[in-house]
C-alpha cells in the first residue's frame, strides 16, 4: 500500500477535535465509585483499622492509593504564565491565503479549524490575582487537518529583550525576590526596575507595560500578537515576513489601576471569571486574525529591522491584512486535563509557516519544549488528549514515561524492509514539511547587530500616539511602579532613560519620585505618531458589559423592566444589587429577586450602574453609606451613571461634583451621567445610557490637574 493512502489525514471540521477528545471525557454520572484498577468501593469515610480505635492496616489497598494518588497530585506550574484560562473554539477562514501561503487551513474561505486558546497573567504564580499590571499569554492551538499549528502570543506587540539569552535575567529580576519571596505578581520592586534601567533595549516594552494595555477589563477586549517575525511561504517556495495579530471584536478597553487593585482583592479571578461566564451565557469571545506582511526584497526598506522583537511595524506602514475570525464558544470540562495540561511551543508550525532568525523567537524554540519536558513528565506529552493532533500520528517511538498509544509490530526504525519502508517521509507534494531554504552564511559571534541598537524612537512613537488621558495614566503608573523602588539610584536612572524618548514624560516621571528631572540629555526626536496604538480608537460597543441596577423596597418596577430590557438587547448584563439577598417589592406590589447584595459586590465588578425611581427605595438607599459609595466609587473610575426620576435625588445625594443633573423632564446627559426625571421616552432614557457605555470610561472625569500638558 501506499504511504499517501495509508496516511491520508481525515477530513476535519470545526466540531471534531471535539468528537476525538469524547474518548477521553468521563462522566460519573449513576455510577458506582472505583479504585483506579476498576474495583467498586463500598466505603470510603473510614480506613481500615484493626480494631474500631485501633491503628490503619497497610493493606488497605483504597485508603493507600486515594491517598498516594493525591500526594501526586501538583505538577509544576509554568515557570512564566503559570496562571491562565483556557477556552475551545474555531477558527474561520475569510479567504483564500495560498497567494502567500501553503498552511492548509488558511487556504479556503469558510474553511473551520477547531481551536484552543489559553489567555495568562505572565508573572505571578497560580493562585495569583487576575488583574494585576502584567502583560496578558494569547496563546492559540490550531488542530488542522495538516497537524498541530501554535500561536504562543501576547497582548503587547514587543518584548523587553532582543535576545532570548537575557530571559532568565529578566524574569529572575521580575519574579519574587529570592531572600523573602516578595512582592507576588508585581514588577513594582528594586530589582525588575534595577535590571530595567540597565537595559536601554526594553524602554519600548515598558511604556507599553505602563500604559492601559495591562490592565484589560476582559480578555476579550484586547489585542493580541504573535510578537516575533515568522515567515509564510506559498507553494512556489516565496516567502514573506509575517506579523500575526488577533483584533478584538468588542474592541481594547482597561480597567482604571486604582480598580484593578481592589478587583484583586474582592475577586481575584475577575478576568477568568468574566470568560467563563459569558461562554455559559452563550456570548462567545470573537477576535479577527491579521497579518502584516513584508516581502524578502523589502527586508532592509524600514527604519527598524524586521527581525527585532522590541520593534512593531506600524499599521499606517504595513497594513494588517484581515484574514479570518475565531470564536471562543466554550468552556473546558476540566482545568487541570485541558488548561493546566495543554503544552504550546512557537515551534510548532505547520507548511506554509516557517521561523525566522529572530534571536528572541530562536531562543523560544529551545525553550518551550524544554519546559514542557520537566512540567509534563517526559516526551508523551504530546498524547494528552488537550495536545493530540487531529490528524494521525505515526513514527518510530514507543517508549518513555506515560506511553498510551499501544503501537503494533516489530518496526519502529527507519529505514525498513521488514514494514515495507512504513511509516515513510512524505515528499513536498505530499504535504511534508520542508523548512524554508533560507541562505544563512557568517561569523560565530557574540554580539548584537547594529541594527538592532536604535532603542528611543519606537517608544517615542508608543508616546506620541496615545491620548491625553492615556498618557497621565502612564505617568502615574510609573509614579506607583518606581514608588515603590527604594533605591534612588534606580529611580534616577530611570528618568534618565525616559528622558531619551521624551522629556515631558521624563519630568511628569520624576515629579512624583522624588528624583530631579534630567538635564542636558536630548530626547528622541521621532514626531510621528501611529493612530492604531491609541486605544481611543477601538470599537465602542456596549456588549458584554456588566451594570448593576441599584434598588430597595418601593423601586419603580416598570423602568426597572424597560432598562432590562434594553440592556439585553444591547448584550449586555444586568444584576439587581440590594443592601442584602432576597426579593424586593416594588411600589406598586411586583416583586425582583436582588442577585448580589452590597457585602458581596461592589461598583469595580460593573462597568457601570443604573438607578431607577421610586420614592421609598431612594429614600432608603440615601440612608445606606454602601449605595451612595457605589455611585462615588463608579464616578471616580469615570464609569457611566444613570438615574431617573427620583433616582436623581440618589446622585444629589453622593459626592458627585462638576456634573450638570436633570430637574426636568429633558434628558441631561454630562460626561457619562445620563439623568431625567419623567422623560417621555424611557427608551430615548435607556438609549442615551448606552451610548455612554458603548464609551466604555469618560475620562473627561478625572481630576483637572492632568498631569501631562494637553
Ligand atoms: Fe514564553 N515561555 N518565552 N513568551 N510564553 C513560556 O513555556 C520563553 C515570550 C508565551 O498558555 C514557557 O509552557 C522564552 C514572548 C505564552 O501555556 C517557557 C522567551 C512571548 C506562554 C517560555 C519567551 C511569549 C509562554 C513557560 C524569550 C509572546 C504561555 C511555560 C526568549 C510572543 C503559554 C511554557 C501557555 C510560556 C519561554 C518570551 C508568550 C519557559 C525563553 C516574546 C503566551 O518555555
Amino acid at each position: 500500500m501506499e504511504g499517501k493512502d495509508k496516511n491520508k489525514p481525515k477530513q476535519v471540521d470545526a466540531h471534531s477535535k471535539d468528537e476525538q477528545l469524547e474518548n477521553f471525557r468521563e462522566s460519573s454520572e449513576g455510577e458506582f465509585l472505583t479504585t483506579a484498577q476498576g474495583v467498586k468501593v463500598s466505603h470510603t469515610d473510614d480506613s481500615l483499622k484493626a480494631g474500631e480505635r485501633g491503628p490503619t492496616l497497610m493493606e488497605d489497598f483504597h485508603f493507600r492509593e486515594k491517598l498516594t494518588h493525591f500526594d501526586h497530585e501538583p505538577i509544576p506550574e509554568r515557570i512564566v504564565h503559570a496562571r491562565g484560562s483556557g477556552v475551545h473554539g474555531y477558527f474561520e477562514c475569510y479567504e483564500s491565503m495560498t497567494e502567500y501561503t501553503m498552511a492548509s487551513f488558511l487556504s479556503e474561505k469558510g474553511k473551520k479549524t477547531p481551536v484552543f486558546v489559553r489567555f495568562s497573567q505572565v508573572v505571578g504564580n497560580k493562585g495569583s490575582a487576575d488583574t494585576v499590571r502584567d502583560v496578558r499569554g494569547f496563546a492559540t492551538k490550531f488542530y488542522t487537518d495538516e497537524g498541530n499549528y501554535d500561536l504562543v502570543g501576547n497582548n503587547i506587540p514587543i518584548f523587553f529583550i532582543q535576545d532570548a539569552i537575557k530571559f532568565p535575567d529578566l524574569v529572575h529580576a521580575i519574579k519574587p525576590d529570592p531572600d523573602n519571596h516578595m512582592p507576588q505578581a508585581s514588577a513594582a520592586h528594586d530589582t525588575f526596575w534595577d535590571f530595567i534601567s540597565l537595559m536601554p533595549e526594553s524602554m519600548h516594552m515598558v511604556l507599553w507595560v505602563l500604559s492601559d494595555r495591562a490592565i484589560p477589563r476582559s480578555y476579550s477586549m484586547m489585542e493580541g500578537f504573535g510578537v516575533n517575525t515568522f515567515r509564510f511561504i506559498n507553494a512556489q517556495g516565496q516567502a514573506r515576513f509575517v506579523k500575526f495579530h488577533w483584533k478584538p471584536k468588542k474592541g481594547m478597553h482597561s480597567l482604571v489601576w486604582d480598580e484593578a487593585q481592589k478587583i484583586a482583592g474582592k475577586d481575584p479571578d475577575f478576568l477568568r471569571r468574566d470568560l467563563w461566564e459569558s461562554i455559559e451565557m452563550g456570548q462567545p469571545f470573537e477576535f479577527e486574525l491579521g497579518v502584516q506582511m513584508i516581502d524578502e526584497a523589502d527586508e532592509f526598506k524600514f527604519d527598524f529591522d524586521v527581525l527585532d522583537v522590541t520593534k512593531i511595524w506600524p499599521e499606517e506602514d504595513v497594513p494588517v491584512k484581515i484574514i479570518g475570525k475565531m470564536t471562543l464558544n466554550r468552556n473546558p470540562d476540566n482545568f487541570f486535563a485541558e488548561t493546566e495540561q495543554v503544552a504550546f511551543h512557537p515551534g510548532n508550525v505547520v507548511r506554509g509557516i516557517d521561523v525566522t532568525n529572530d534571536p528572541l523567537l530562536q531562543g523560544r524554540l529551545f525553550s518551550y519544549l524544554d519546559t514542557q519536558l520537566i512540567r509534563l513528565g517526559g516526551p508523551n506529552f504530546t498524547e494528552i488528549p488537550i495536545n493530540r493532533p487531529v490528524v494521525p500520528v505515526h513514527n518510530n517511538q514507543r517508549r518513555a514515561y506515560h506511553r498510551q498509544t499501544i503501537n503494533k509490530g516489530k518496526v519502529n526504525y527507519f529505514p525498513n524492509s521488514l514494514d515495507d519502508g512504513f511509516p515513510k517521509p512524505a515528499p513536498a507534494e505530499e504535504g511534508g514539511y520542508v523548512h524554508y531554504t533560507e541562505r544563512v552564511d557568517g561569523h560565530k559571534i557574540r554580539n548584537r547587530s547594529e541594527s538592532f541598537r536604535d532603542h528611543f524612537s519606537q517608544a517615542k512613537l508608543f508616546w506620541n500616539s496615545l491620548s491625553q488621558p492615556e498618557k497621565k495614566h502612564l505617568v502615574e503608573a510609573a509614579h506607583f511602579e518606581l514608588g515603590k523602588v527604594d533605591n534612588k539610584n534606580i529611580r534616577k536612572r530611570m528618568v534618565e532613560l525616559f528622558a531619551q524618548v521624551d522629556s515631558v514624560l521624563a519630568e511628569q516621571v520624576a515629579m512624583g519620585i522624588g528624583v530631579p528631572a534630567p538635564s542636558g540629555i536630548s530626547p528622541s526626536p521621532i514626531t510621528k505618531s501611529s493612530p492604531a496604538l491609541s486605544m481611543t480608537n477601538t470599537v465602542k460597543s456596549a456588549k458584554g458589559r456588566k451594570v448593576a441596577i441599584l434598588v430597595d423596597d418601593g423601586y419603580n418596577h416598570a423602568q426597572l423592566v424597560q432598562i432590562e430590557q434594553a440592556l439585553k438587547q444591547a448584550g449586555a448584563q444586568a444584576q439587581i444589587v440590594s443592601m442584602l439577598l432576597g426579593t424586593k417589592k416594588s411600589m406598586d406590589g411586583q416583586e425582583i429577586e436582588v442577585d448580589k447584595p452590597h457585602v458581596a459586590t461592589a461598583s469595580i465588578m460593573f462597568d457601570a450602574i443604573i438607578i431607577p425611581g421610586g420614592h421609598l427605595s431612594i429614600e432608603a438607599m440615601k440612608k445606606q453609606g454602601d449605595a451612595l459609595h457605589f455611585i462615588n466609587e463608579a464616578f471616580k473610575h469615570c464609569k457611566p451613571i444613570a438615574a431617573l426620576s427620583e433616582g436623581v435625588n440618589l446622585v444629589r445625594e453622593s459626592s458627585i461634583q462638576d456634573i450638570h443633573l436633570a430637574d426636568s423632564n429633558q434628558i441631561v446627559s454630562d460626561k457619562g451621567v445620563v439623568t431625567a426625571l419623567q422623560p417621555d421616552s424611557i427608551a430615548e432614557f435607556t438609549e442615551r445610557f448606552i451610548q455612554a457605555l458603548s464609551e466604555h470610561r469618560h475620562w473627561e472625569r478625572e481630576p483637572s490637574k492632568a498631569l501631562v500638558p494637553a
